[in-house]
C-alpha cells in the first residue's frame, strides 16, 4: 500500500471531485481564490507558495507592482482561502549588502525543513537567479548567498536533507523568456554552496515540448518522491504552461521512475486563458494532509491571479504510473 510520509493537515482547503468528474487534478470552484485586490497597487497576484502555519497557513506571495516590478510579499490565512496579504514587500535581512539589495523577486517557493520555512525565489542578481532566504514566523525574512550563478530559475527544495545533504531542483535558463529549459539537482552540506549537479529531466513532445521546471516542493511517498512540474509548448501566439508530474527515486532523486506523457492540468477555463500573460497554470506549492492523500495545489493562473485544484496521491501515482513516457 502507497504511503505518504508526512503529517496530518486535517484542515487543509478541500472540495471534493463532483461525481461526474474524470480529472485526476480538478479546480476549486471558488477559483481564483486570489486576485490584485488582496494588495493596494497591486498589478496581479499569482505565482505563490503557501504552507502549513501555527492554527492555519502562511505563504509568500508573487506580487507584481503597478509599475510591473516584480516583488514578494508574506501572507496568513486560517482556511488557505482567504489571505491577508502584507501591503508591503519583504524587507529580507541580509549580512551582505551586495546579496540582499533588491533588484526583483518572483515565483517563490516554501519549504519547511528541520527547524525554519526556508523560501526560495527568482532573485534579480545579474539576472535570474535563486535567491535562497528562511524565516521562523513570516514576519522576518533573513537572506542568504544565491543558490547558484545566474542564470537559473524555479529552485525547488526538498523537505528533508537526503543522504545527509540540502537537496534543490533548479533550471538553468537565459535572461529572457527561456525557450529551453531542463531540470537539474544539486545539493548543499550548507544551504549555502551547491554542487553534485545532477540532470533530472528535460523536455519531451507535446505539452512539455519548450521546457519543463518543478513547480511544489516533492511530496515523499513510499514510491517515491512524487513531483509536479511545469512543461511548455510553444504555439504560434506563443508559450502555453501545462502541469504534470513525476516519480523520483528516493535516494537518487536524478533517477526519474515514471513521468506522465500527457499532461494533468492545461490552460482551459477562462481565469487561466486569459490574463497578462495567456494560457498559463503554474504550480508553486501543494498542501498534502498525509492520512487522507489529499492534496491542494496552488497555482498562478495567466500571470494574474492564484488558483487552487485538489487530487489525491494514490490516484495521480496511478495516473502517473500508468500513463507513462520516459
Ligand atoms: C516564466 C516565469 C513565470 C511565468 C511564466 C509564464 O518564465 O516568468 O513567472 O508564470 O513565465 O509567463
Amino acid at each position: 500500500m502507497m504511503v505518504v510520509n508526512g503529517s496530518p493537515l486535517p484542515n487543509l482547503p478541500w472540495e471534493e471531485c463532483s461525481v461526474d468528474c474524470r480529472d485526476i487534478v480538478w479546480r476549486s470552484k471558488q477559483n481564483p481564490i486570489i486576485t490584485r485586490d488582496a494588495v493596494p497597487d497591486a498589478n496581479s497576484i499569482f505565482n505563490s507558495a503557501v504552507v502549513p502555519f501555527e492554527d492555519g497557513f502562511a505563504g509568500v506571495f508573487r506580487c507584481d507592482d503597478t509599475a510591473r516590478i516584480m516583488q514578494l510579499h508574506a501572507g496568513t490565512s486560517r482556511d488557505g482561502i482567504h489571505w491577508a496579504i502584507e501591503p508591503q514587500r519583504i524587507q529580507f535581512q541580509c549580512a551582505d549588502d551586495e546579496i540582499g539589495k533588491f533588484v526583483y523577486g518572483y515565483d517563490p517557493r516554501v519549504c519547511w525543513i528541520d527547524d525554519r520555512y526556508y523560501v526560495t525565489w527568482c532573485n534579480g542578481y545579474h539576472g535570474p537567479t535563486i535567491g535562497v532566504g528562511y524565516t521562523f514566523d513570516f514576519k522576518t525574512f533573513h537572506q542568504i548567498e544565491n543558490a547558484f550563478l545566474p542564470y537559473n530559475r524555479n529552485g525547488v527544495l526538498f523537505p528533508r536533507k537526503i543522504n545527509g545533504k540540502f537537496a534543490m531542483l533548479s533550471r538553468p535558463s537565459d535572461t529572457g523568456h527561456t525557450p529551453f529549459g531542463d531540470i537539474f539537482y544539486s545539493t548543499s552540506p550548507d544551504m549555502e554552496h551547491w554542487g553534485h549537479h545532477r540532470f533530472v529531466m528535460g523536455p519531451k513532445y507535446g505539452w512539455q515540448s519548450t521546457k519543463v521546471g518543478g513547480g511544489p516542493m516533492p511530496i515523499e511517498t513510499s514510491e517515491g518522491w512524487l513531483i509536479f512540474y511545469h512543461g511548455v509548448i510553444t504555439s504560434c501566439n506563443g508559450f502555453e504552461y501545462s502541469f504534470g508530474a513525476a516519480l523520483l527515486d528516493l535516494e537518487q532523486p536524478w533517477q526519474v521512475m515514471y513521468r506522465t506523457a500527457p499532461y494533468l492540468m492545461a490552460p482551459r477555463e477562462m481565469y487561466e486563458r486569459v490574463g497578462d500573460t495567456p494560457n498559463v497554470v503554474f504550480p508553486c506549492a501543494a498542501l498534502v494532509d498525509a492520512p487522507t492523500n489529499r492534496i491542494a495545489i496552488y497555482y498562478g493562473a495567466a500571470d494574474t491571479v492564484v488558483a487552487l485544484a485538489f487530487a489525491r496521491v494514490d490516484q495521480v501515482i496511478e495516473f502517473v504510473k500508468s500513463h507513462s513516457e520516459l
